[in-house]
Parts: C-alpha cells; structure tokens; sequence
C-alpha cells in the first residue's frame, strides 16, 4: 500500500479541518513551508510520515517531559483503558493525582481537574470574579494563558505568530474588562491597579514566560506583583500550564519562592493525555461548584485514563527529583554550544534558559518582554528553524514559543543538535 507523505495528508487535512491543523501554531505558518505529519514517537525522537526521524525540543510543547512513550506512562494507560475509557463518575485515579498535586505544589491546598490549560485559566478567572466580587483582569502583553476570550488580548503563542493579537470575536465588553501591563513592569501594574482601585479580581501571568519565546522575570517582579495583590485585595493567579512540574516539583513558584493565590496547571499533568487543572487556598477553591456558587463542570473532567497517566509521569517526578538538575544542565550545555559558535561569528543574539525551557534570539539588546520580544529577527527564526529541521532537529516553529527539552536527550543527541546549529551558522 502506498505510503501518504506528508504533504499529501496535509493537502488532505486542508479539506476536512481549518488550515489543516487543530492548532495553529502546528500549520508552520510563521516559518514557511508545510508542516510535518508525526506517525510515532520514541524517547527523544519524532518519526513522521516521509520516514524521516527528528529529535524532539518541543515535546509536544511541554508534556513529554520524560521524552516520547515512557515504559511507566505506557503501562498505566493500556492498563487504565482496559477498564473502559470513561466513567463519567468520581475514580479513585482523580484522588491519587489530586492528592499528589496538594503534596508537590505547596500553594495548592485543593485542586480541580478540567481537560485542558485554556479551561483551567478560564476557570481560575471566573473563580477570582466570583470570590473577590470584582469584574477586572489584568495580564502581561505577550503572555498566552490559552484561547479564553478574556485573555486574546495581547496574547503570546500563536497570537502573535498569526498577527492576530485582538482575536476578532471578542466582544468590546470582554476587552474592557482585560487591563495590559508590559511584563516586567511593576511600576505599570501598580499605576493600573490605583486607576482601577478595588475592580480587579485577579493578576494572572506566566511566572516564566514561554509565549513570547522564553523571558524570565526580572528580580524582584514576582515579589512585588505578590505585595502588590496582597495590598488590594487581589487574587495573584500563576498560569503554570507550562512551568508546573517543568522547573521544579513545585514549579516556577517554589524555584522563585513566590507563592500565588490560584495556580494553573497543564501538559506535563496529564502525561500526554489531555488534562488541566486549578488550584489553591482551599478557601478560594471551596467557591467552586457543588460546594460554592462559582459553576465549572466538565465530561471528562478527571477522565480515569487521563488521570493514570497523569499520576504516572507526575509521580515518576516526584520520586525521581535528581531529573531537574539532569534536565538544567543539559539544556545549559546547549546553551553553552549555542554560544560558543555565535560569539565566534560575531552574531547578535539573546538566549534566555531557566531549568528545562531556553530560546534563542536574534536580537541585540536582552528580551525581557512583549516589545523587546517582536524587535526580534523573526526571518533569521525561520532559517534557524529550518536548517534545524534539515539536519533532524524539530524545534517551536515560531520565534515566540520556547523550547523543552526532556529526559531523553543524551550526548548523541548533544552532538547531533550542535553540529546542526553550527551548520546554520555557518550557512548564514
Ligand atoms: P491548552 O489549552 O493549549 O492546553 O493550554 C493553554 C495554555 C495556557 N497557559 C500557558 C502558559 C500555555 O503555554 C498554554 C498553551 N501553550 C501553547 C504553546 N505555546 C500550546 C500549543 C498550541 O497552542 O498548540
């Protein structure tokens, strides 16, 4: 039988579903060219439909932290699905994770399941109107929190790589009750927040942004948007769908020893499978339906194979923390290859890294935010991109998302990603 490559599933795709893709991002719009369509995948490796193999630094943008079919994430879920895919009712499986959750994040004293990241930060915000009785919402230009209306508003991720920032669809209202600082801004926050005295519920941003590339908070910041909401009776929210059990454990709030009042979680949570949740003071969370009057619900919400494999990957972080420090200095050798041959063809770049996460710009100044991040030469994006992708190496097509790199990635793969990189620069 004739083997569709890629190119012919994509035209195909393009019949059936809008842009071909179920995410934008995936379309490779931003970096030119038809995207990839992916068969299988092992460790750290991605296999696609041409026969061609890559390895692996987006990971599925974040989940594959232990790299492509894990033997213990496998098991539990053949195990899992054995036992009929979905109940519908309470499982002893959303306990367990739930249970872990409490036990590694230490500002989360209850949590909810939902099936995505978008539905666990577009459930943090209703949850932070409701307790705190106040409508406004302020976030960081650049950050991308999912696709909930309140937050396409000077989104990251896709947002910008679409050139769409005011997604249209959201209606005047919901934009007025969205207020915009620039990430790292403290003063900006605090000038939003006396102009807006006692209407804001929630101050939600990514403690370490992955949607703008990877910009870190500058010192001081989260400290100071604590104190700030602290002071005025707002509910600090960290959308950790990215950072959570990617950084630390605890994620980006224990290695930065800030803790939010609500925390968003994703990705690495459902080992693959699609799961988000929320979570925090249990006097936040008792709000939430049946028991409070803020209403979320969901099908599948805590769906039992989601929730094995969830408990699978995160318990395998938990008993294994030594993966953290193995992960960083990885990704810090990259980082240091990286620099190595762009200081000796004399190139300006920026390369922002944190744990696990690291992206590589070509800009002069640093990029410590949304501005600073656009300033970017996002054509020489494009020819990284692909001559990476030439020489098997499957990196974000797009300047404004981060890389991760998993537990898979050994000195062959080390090798192999510096002698492609030092292969684009010496073709640029
Ligand atoms: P999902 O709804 O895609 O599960 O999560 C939304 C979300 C929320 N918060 C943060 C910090 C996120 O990074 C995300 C999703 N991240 C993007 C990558 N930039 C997902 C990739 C995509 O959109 O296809």
């Amino acid at each position: 039988m004739r083997i569709e490559t890629s190119k012919e599933l994509f035209h195909r795709a393009k019949e059936y579903i809008p842009g071909g893709v179920n995410s934008p991002v995936r379309a490779f719009k931003a970096v030119g060219g038809d995207p990839l369509f992916i068969k299988r995948a092992q460790g750290a490796y991605l296999y696609d439909e041409d026969g061609n193999s890559y390895i692996d630094l987006i990971n599925s943008w974040g989940p594959m932290i232990l790299g492509h079919a894990h033997p213990v994430i496998e098991e539990a879920v053949l195990k899992a699905v054995r036992d009929s895919p979905s109940f519908g009712a309470p499982s002893r499986g959303e306990v367990e994770v739930a249970e872990l959750i409490v036990s590694m994040v230490p500002s989360i004293e209850k949590v909810r399941m939902v099936n995505s990241g978008t539905e666990a930060t577009m459930s943090a915000i209703r949850l932070a109107r409701g307790f705190t009785k106040r409508d406004k919402v302020l976030k960081f230009e650049g950050c991308y929190h999912g696709h909930g209306d309140s937050f396409l508003i000077a989104a990251g991720s896709g947002a910008i790589t679409m050139g769409t920032p005011d997604s249209p669809g959201v209606t005047e209202g919901t934009a007025r009750d969205t207020l915009l600082a620039p990430y790292n801004n403290l003063e900006k926050v605090r000038e939003l927040v006396e102009v807006n005295r006692n209407e804001i519920a929630a101050i939600i941003l990514e403690p370490v942004a992955g949607n703008m590339g990877c910009v870190l908070p500058s010192e001081g910041f989260l400290q100071g948007l604590r104190e700030i909401c602290n002071d005025n009776g707002i509910l600090l929210i960290f959308d950790e769908v990215m950072t959570g059990f990617r950084l630390a454990r605890g994620g980006a709030q224990e290695l930065f020893n800030v803790e939010p009042d609500l925390t968003t979680l994703g990705k690495i949570i459902g080992g693959g499978m699609p799961v988000g949740a929320y979570g925090g003071k249990a006097e936040i969370m008792d709000f939430v339906s049946p028991d409070g009057p803020v209403y979320q619900a969901g099908t599948l919400s805590g769906n039992p194979v989601a929730m094995a494999a969830g408990f699978a990957q995160l318990n395998f972080l938990n008993t294994h923390p030594e993966i953290y420090m193995k992960l960083e200095e990885t990704t810090k050798q990259i980082v240091e290859s990286y620099r190595k041959v762009l200081n000796k063809k004399g190139l300006d770049y920026t390369i922002n890294q944190v744990g696990s996460m690291y992206s590589l710009f070509f800009t002069e100044g640093n990029v410590i935010d949304f501005t600073s991040a656009k300033g970017c030469d996002t054509e020489k994006f494009g020819k990284y991109f692909r001559c990476m992708l030439d020489c098997g190496i499957y990196l974000a097509p797009s300047q404004f998302e981060t890389l991760f790199v998993s537990n898979s990635i050994g000195e062959k793969e080390l090798e192999k990603i510096v002698e492609g990189f030092s292969e684009f620069i010496n073709l640029n």
